[in-house]
């Protein structure tokens, strides 16, 4: 393993190569430990490369067994003979010919041995494979670039009775038994060329289910989704999602698949969610099997998107890839504004909308404010696996969103067109891809651009000023951005705001302006507003009353904004504002200011604040029936986290827990019959369905219950006790479970026993009994999690084990994680290092929950910078930890 941190790689210094592989013929014998690749490379110089550079090949860890170059074999122990090198991580041949030629390499590769999870490995019995970012590298010598596109023909043999599923990229052209010998093989082809990191083989013994889509042209082409033996109906719902998404992408893109079979296996050791292979996704089996007994309604919602994610990268990832891993946004904040609109088109639009910007506040914004924030183009790194964040991916989803919305849905639509015939086959930037909206919509992007070279998140403060006389309302904007790591200023950013005014009692007016201080007739005609520079007022004519400005509609744009409106405007919106969103908003931005009051009184040594109108605005949506789904959205506060971002400085997450415990109990008390009439008014009836209203439903008798049980623990547990007995979905269980798990008592831990022997068998389920538990806000807790980890059903080497409990609890448990002694803070330090030996990845990705460090009070800081530096100062880490760890602390 590379543990040195070499140079930073860096966007400037891209150059193209200085040689092409046009063609990869690879022959891979399966055996657990010594797996035999041969890989028979197609290379010629590239005319627009350096015409005396040498060939580097990258290498990871490689056992090399032979190396021969147009046939002649390379004698490894006289390099000077053909004047090059080789070692574990690097082959070079300084001098090759000029012309196309071949190189033949073997190497020798043990899968079982892979902890990394990363190249060629072993799920259970499965061999699979992972590539991106640089995991090719260590099945074979390559340029494992991006901007290096092959086609590729992969035969795969292995023994029949351990793998009987051969699976590569592309279409299947042949195989069979290999006579007089226990083994058979494959050989697939995928005619499109592609970068390394999208290859992927899959051999096993799997169950399959089948089924067949016919695209718009008539291309006939047959589906298959291999899973563990007995999960086979598990993975309907991962077929029908895929369908879905086939037929959406057709749809609202034009684009359709372009191979006669589309594969996805599901392993249980995967780093990550899922891999957009070509033709072959490979995921994490937590996407794919679902059975009303095993998965929540999230966990459907889940593999909807994740099903569509994957699916949609073939064409915004595969058929146009990035140019180098600086673009990963190019694929990833792109197709994951497509997954969000497929969720949306699926589901309710602002019950999505509201679930997308929780998780984009919650892990971006977060992000966004610490020492890991960076650019959504980054100009540098030193690890590349230390990139795929929630920066990279939700903030690049929302830049397209706010794309859109400045050049209308047409210019879009057509600049996605434009993007897909021109750059169709190619390695893009993110400047050609902007290229094709300004052509269309005739736009200059370049200020719009700033989106992907500035990090953090803009403060956008508006105020409001009413003339009675004159029947104007005057909206007054200033926008700011704190300095991130490496940037102290920053340029206005281009921020669309949508906007109503809401006339209590009346709803929204028709937007009219004066045109001296007014906004243009496009922007009226949308509803939009753009801010470009630091400041901006707009005059609003014809206004009959005060009105209640409601702004930044649907998260028209990732910023924070503040308005100073009184609680009454608050309330005018939760019950009256046309823009589901900002309804949601409304009761967020009243609940998180009760909740700051609250804090600092407990710091100060008071009692928490209480006020009664909050919950009867939440009254007033709860016995709304229109859209369950959304009501529980309302009913459900920020979360600890929330708060503590919020605050932003010198934060006790003691008091945050405390400040949101009393709201919470509160509000129970204060609606304790609405909630239990709601509870039985939303009990399920008739057969079980996963789809969004039944699951809405569900959600809102579920957060009735949360409260209702906040409000009375003892009757709160009884009725959760009963729905844990008697619930026929896991969605009903663990949230009973959840409700109990958060009592201290005997009738906690009874509950927490019997739900284990239930499901002991699922894997998958018993990831939940462990997320629970590390997530209790006790002091018992960490004891608990050191104990769980010598439970049978926990595994120190799979990523979904570790994320459960140990992650569970570094990221979701903010008392026990910042306990006030640093117990959380070294047993995640000391996990991380012994971690970091064997998957570098998942370790990284666990140290990355300290990033909110530099925000706690003083104690608190001292003892997580004290964790920190320990990791940083420790011998032989990986890249991939020691990126985060000095980041961290830089
Ligand atoms: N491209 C995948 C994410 C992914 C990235 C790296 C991986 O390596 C372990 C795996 C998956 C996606 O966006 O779904
Ligand atoms: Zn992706």
């Amino acid at each position: 393993m590379r543990t040195d941190i070499a140079e930073p790689v860096r966007l400037k210094d891209y150059r193209v190569p200085d040689y092409l592989i046009d063609k990869v013929d690879l022959d891979v014998k399966l055996h657990p430990s010594a797996t035999r690749v041969l890989a028979r490379l197609t290379i010629r110089p590239n005319p627009q490369g350096r015409s005396d550079a040498a060939l580097i090949l990258d290498g990871d860890g490689l056992s090399l067994k032979k190396i021969a170059l147009d046939g002649q074999l390379l004698d490894l122990q006289k390099p000077e003979a053909w004047k090059g090198f080789v070692t574990p991580d690097q082959f070079t041949l300084h001098a090759p010919p000029r012309y196309p030629f071949v190189l033949e390499i073997e190497t020798e590769i043990d899968a079982t041995a892979n902890t990394r999870l990363m190249g060629l490995y072993r799920s259970g019995s499965v061999y699979c494979t992972q590539c991106e970012a640089e995991g090719f590298r260590r099945i074979t010598y390559f340029l494992d670039r991006p901007d290096v596109l092959s086609i590729y023909t992969v035969r795969l043999e292995a023994e029949l009775s351990e793998a009987p599923l051969l699976l590569s990229n592309g279409n299947r052209i042949t195989g069979g038994p290999i006579e007089g010998t226990p083994r058979h093989f494959a050989v697939w082809h995928d005619p499109y060329p592609k970068p390394s990191y999208l290859f992927a083989l899959v051999g096993g013994d799997l169950g399959s289910i089948f089924d067949e889509f016919t695209t718009r042209s008539g291309r006939k082409v047959a589906l298959g989704i291999h899973v563990e033996h007995g999960k086979e109906t598990a993975a309907a719902y991962a077929m029908d999602a895929l369908k879905r998404a086939m037929a959406w992408d057709e749809n609202i893109y034009g684009r359709e698949y372009d191979l006669d079979v589309f594969n996805i296996v599901a392993v249980s050791d995967f780093n990550m969610g899922a891999m957009e292979n070509k033709g072959l996704n490979i995921f994490n089996d937590k996407y794919v099997l679902a059975s009303p007994a095993t998965a929540t309604d999230m966990d459907y919602a889940n593999i909807e998107a994740v099903i569509a994610h994957e699916y949609f990268h073939n064409w915004t990832g595969n058929r146009i890839t990035c140019r180098d891993w600086f673009q990963l946004c190019l694929k990833e904040g792109l197709t994951v504004f497509r997954d969000h609109a497929f969720s949306a088109d699926m589901r309710s639009a602002p019950v999505r909308r509201i679930a997308d910007v929780r998780t984009l506040r919650a892990q971006q914004f977060t992000e966004d404010a610490g020492p890991l924030a960076h650019n959504v183009r980054p100009d540098t790194y030193y690890e590349i696996n230390n990139f795929y964040t929630a920066t990279i991916y939700e903030k690049g989803a929302e830049i397209i969103r706010m794309l859109k919305v400045l050049i209308g849905d047409d210019a879009f639509r057509k600049g996605m067109d434009l993007y897909f015939d021109r750059c169709d086959g190619t390695a893009a930037t993110i400047e050609d891809f902007i290229a094709c909206f300004a052509e269309t919509s005739k736009r200059d992007l370049t200020e719009f651009s700033r989106w992907y070279h500035q990090s953090g998140t803009p403060l956008v403060e508006a105020a409001g000023r009413y003339d009675e006389a004159a029947k104007t309302f005057t909206l007054d904007f200033t926008q700011s951005c704190k300095p991130t790591p490496g940037q102290d200023q920053k340029e206005p950013f281009v921020i669309p705001v949508a906007l109503g005014l809401v006339i209590p009692g009346q709803g929204d007016i028709a937007l009219r302006t004066d045109g001296h201080d007014g906004a243009s007739a496009a922007e009226i005609a949308r509803g939009v507003i753009e801010l470009s520079a630091a400041r901006r007022r707009i005059a609003f004519r014809d206004v009959p009353s005060r009105p209640v400005p409601s702004l930044l509609r649907g998260f028209s744009a990732p910023v924070r904004l503040t308005y100073p409106a009184s609680e009454t405007d608050l309330i005018t919106l939760i019950s009256h504002d046309s823009d589901g969103f900002n309804r949601w908003q409304a009761a967020q931005t009243y609940a998180t200011r009760l909740l700051l009051r609250s804090v600092d009184r407990i710091r100060a040594g008071d009692p928490p604040h209480a006020d009664k109108d909050f919950s009867g605005a939440l009254a007033v949506v709860l016995e709304e029936s229109t859209d369950p789904a959304f009501n529980a959205q309302v009913m459900t506060l920020p979360s600890e986290a929330d708060i503590a971002r919020e605050i932003g400085e010198d934060v006790d997450p003691d008091a945050i827990n405390l400040a949101r415990d009393a709201l919470r109990e509160a509000i129970g008390q204060d609606l304790k019959d609405l909630l239990r009439a709601a509870y039985d008014r939303l009990a399920d009836t008739g057969p079980y369905s996963p789809d969004a209203a039944a699951a809405g439903r569900r959600a809102l008798r579920n957060a009735a219950l949360d409260l209702f049980a906040a409000g009375d623990r003892i009757e709160g547990a009884r009725i959760a006790m009963r729905q844990l007995e008697t619930a026929a979905t896991m969605t009903d269980a663990i949230a009973a479970l959840a409700v109990l798990a958060h009592i201290p008592g005997d009738a906690r831990e009874t509950a927490l026993d019997a739900f284990y022997h239930a499901h002991e068998g699922e894997p998958l389920v018993i990831d939940k009994w462990f997320a629970l538990q590390a997530s209790i806000a006790e002091a018992g807790t960490l004891d608990r999690v050191k104990n769980l980890m010598k439970h049978k059903a926990f595994s120190f080497s799979n990523p979904n084990r570790m994320r459960a409990l140990v992650g569970c609890f570094a990221t979701l448990n903010q008392t026990q994680f910042n306990a006030g002694d640093g117990s959380g803070y070294d047993f995640i330090a000391n996990i991380v290092l012994e971690l970091d030996a064997k998957n570098p990845q998942v370790a990284a990705r666990l140290l990355s929950a300290f990033k909110s460090w530099r925000s706690l009070e003083a104690n608190r800081r001292i003892l997580a910078e004290r964790a920190l530096r320990r990791v940083a100062g420790a011998a032989s880490l990986s890249p991939d930890v020691k990126d985060i760890a000095e980041r961290s602390l830089a």
